[in-house]
């Protein structure tokens, strides 16, 4: 049987997974789970990579004992973070995380140098102050200087596995340095940050072989005989590819530490509103691209967890949200309060207090305010979406780790007023896969992998609850989001 393995590591946790066709359907096995977040040192936050690359051979030693002997394997990771690498391939420090504080303020100093408008048009990409732009901008100048190649995340444990270097395009572009019509680097955008375009190395497209394993690896572990795959390395380009859409009309959310709310499109999306709304035109695989906005998504709830030192599961939290009085506060979840406060509960807290609303303090009420507030952000963009991009959504896709929360998938569905399909909770991993089995030829294209998602894995549906009384939050919703 050949296997198709997907290492996908998000913010909160990594995983090996192997995907192989079994009577007509994609059959996945998770072979290795480990956790993954920010590591502090001296006041930065940063990724452990020499850990997660460590974790990868934990996993493919355990799926050599599986009798896992020949694999493909593809890589997917969150987005704009990069390693600094020097003349022989070391990397000059541990990756920074987007999270960490040194790029507060630079969107607003950068952009004194060239317009936003100008840079959307240029770019098509959302205004982050994490995006690869602003932390290039904020890096260590000697740094900058000695680095040989810069490299985003899962092209750099690529280049650690095979000794090839490559700058794969669904992740290039949320670096906000990409071209949108010259469909390469901005180099005019790359000169105000000091960078020259040849430390990337060269734009690929998702789908193209990247060689088998370094030796030295298989003299230090034992491993299946592996070729890596550069897929949609962008975590979310591979979970857009991985949703089991049907027809034209959908839209989805990829539901994990951020929730990624969008639709597919095969235009570019970069006029005026767009670029008002601050929605992001990320490149797709295939000619595609994810038009989506960025909301705080599970990390708030991942935070709350930590706060009480993982006293509860998630299912269990989800369980007292439920119980009590939904609605009781409006929190604007997109607020940069919220992106790496000190402690996620008192920061809920003081802004509920600030705004002279009811204060949550129980679990369950901090939890139902993020729920709530989450679904009806959703509810809202939903209706932006469609006026944006002039088309009418009949259906949500919630696809990753947050599409297992049936609570939060019904209130989306009854606030945004749509049809919700809830699953598969590993889109990201099944798009790594589909996109491996397109480049050898297993399968033909994207429809055909959606096609055998939908018959592969049990997808849940929603409608929307019309006797509940509360809809009409959503437009009062809209008005305090507005103030
Ligand atoms: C999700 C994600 C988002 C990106 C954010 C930061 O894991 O990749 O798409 O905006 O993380 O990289």
């Amino acid at each position: 049987m050949y296997y198709y393995l997907a290492l996908d590591i998000g913010a909160s946790s990594g995983r090996l997974i192997s995907g192989s066709l079994v009577d007509g359907t994609l059959e996945l096995n998770e072979i290795h789970r480990f956790d993954n977040g920010l590591i502090q040192k001296n006041g930065h936050d940063y990724w452990d990579i020499d850990y997660l690359i460590n974790e990868l051979f934990v996993g493919l030693e355990k799926a050599k004992k599986l009798g896992i002997t020949k694999a493909m394997l593809g890589i997917d990771t969150w987005a704009v973070d990069y390693v600094l690498l020097d003349k022989t391939g070391n990397k000059l420090k541990n990756p920074i995380s987007y999270r960490d504080h040194r790029t507060n303020g630079a969107i607003e100093e950068f952009t004194k140098k060239i317009s936003k408008r100008k840079i959307y048009e240029k770019t098509g990409i959302q205004f982050q102050q994490f995006n690869t732009l602003y932390q290039l901008y904020r890096e260590e100048e000697s740094l900058l200087l000695k680095a040989d190649k810069i490299m985003l995340i899962p092209d750099y444990i690529g280049f650690c596995l095979t000794g090839k270097a490559v700058t794969e395009v669904t992740n290039a572009s949320t670096t906000q340095l990409l071209n949108l019509k010259q469909k390469r680097f901005d180099n005019d955008l790359l000169k105000k940050i000091h960078v020259s375009e040849k430390k990337f190395p060269p734009l690929i497209e998702a789908g193209t072989v990247l060689g088998r394993l370094k030796k030295e690896w298989y003299e230090r572990y034992d491993l299946p005989d592996c070729e890596v795959i550069t897929v949609a390395t962008h975590d979310t380009a591979s979970a857009v590819i991985g949703t089991p859409a049907i027809g034209e009309k959908w839209a989805f959310i990829s539901s994990g530490t951020w929730s990624l709310l969008g639709a597919e499109l095969t235009i570019p999306e970069n006029g005026m509103a767009a670029f008002q709304e601050n929605y992001t035109n990320e490149w797709g695989a295939y000619n595609t691209y994810r038009f989506l906005k960025n909301i705080m998504g599970l990390w708030m709830v991942q935070s709350v967890r930590r706060n009480i030192h993982n006293q509860y599961t998630f299912g269990e939290m989800a369980d007292l949200a439920s119980q009590v009085v939904p609605f009781q506060q409006f929190i604007d979840v997109n607020h940069p309060r919220f992106t790496n406060p000190e402690n996620m509960i008192i920061e809920i807290q003081n802004f509920c207090r600030e705004s002279g609303q009811t204060v949550p303090q129980s679990i369950g009420e901090i939890v139902s305010a993020i729920y709530c507030n989450l679904a009806l952000y959703y509810a809202n963009e939903i209706k932006k979406l469609e006026s944006i991009i002039g088309k009418k959504i009949d259906s949500i896709n919630i696809i990753g780790g947050g599409s297992n929360i049936a609570y939060l998938n019904q209130l989306t569905s009854t606030l945004s007023n749509k049809t919700v399909y809830a699953g598969p909770s590993e889109a990201t991993a099944i798009g790594n896969i589909i996109v491996q089995m397109i480049t050898t030829g297993l399968l033909q294209d994207v429809k055909e992998g959606r096609q055998l998602i939908q018959k592969s894995f049990d997808i849940k549906s929603y409608h929307p609850d019309i006797n509940e009384s509360y809809k009409s939050v959503v437009n009062q919703y809209q008005t305090f989001l507005e103030k």
